[in-house]
């Protein structure tokens, strides 16, 4: 069966290096250099590149899934890293101050990269956000009349990651 490539994207800090550890069969490659603006919270790193790892989920799908760096100032690897994937999950800190800009920004971003690409929006950090509503986020899914699905889950959680990267699979496989 021949790999299919998926893509973790969205700002700094939600959790795709994280993820990407998380759900790696074995040691993914990373591209990690100190955060220059200081740490955020235990966060010290920030990705430069691109983060790369392969699975091989339950039903033998092999997976090769890529993460890219947050910070606009390496948009430019958004081409390179996305070229070939069928999917992306796009991932949002619930606890941003404008979680809906972001989303749509971003939204944007992908639809410029790939508009046949499948994208599932996956919610980190919702625990420490008691007060956190998923309605703003749906308002700008259905406004661009795109059916994205949107979860909440833990990065840091190995099978809430790949109950996610499981969605953005069957979002794939429909969407082609
Ligand atoms: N409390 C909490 N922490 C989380 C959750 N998901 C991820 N984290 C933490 O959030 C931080 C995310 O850092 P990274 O994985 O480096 O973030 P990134 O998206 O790769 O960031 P850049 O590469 O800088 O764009 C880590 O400290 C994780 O442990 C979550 O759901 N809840
Ligand atoms: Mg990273």
């Amino acid at each position: 069966m021949n790999s299919v490539k998926l893509v973790l994207a969205g700002p700094v800090g939600v959790g795709k290096t994280t993820a990407i550890r998380s759900i790696a069969d074995s040691e993914p490659v990373s591209t990690e250099m100190p955060l220059t603006d200081g740490a955020m919270g235990d966060k010290t790193t920030t990705t430069v590149a691109f983060d790369f790892a392969t699975i091989v989920l339950d039903d033998g799908t092999p997976l090769m899934v890529y993460g890219l760096p947050g910070q606009e100032h390496f948009a430019f690897m958004r081409t390179i890293v996305l070229d070939g994937a069928i999917g992306v999950l796009l991932m949002l800190d619930a606890g941003a101050t404008d979680i809906a800009g972001e989303c749509e920004h971003w939204l944007g971003a992908l639809r410029h990269e790939d508009p046949e690409l499948a994208v599932v929006i996956g919610i980190t950090h919702a625990e420490a956000c008691p007060h956190f509503s998923l309605a703003p986020l749906r308002a700008v899914v259905r406004r661009l009349g795109q059916p994205i699905p949107i979860f909440t889950f833990d990065a840091r959680q190995r099978e809430q990651a790949l109950h996610l990267v499981r969605a953005l699979l069957l979002s794939s496989r429909i969407a082609h």
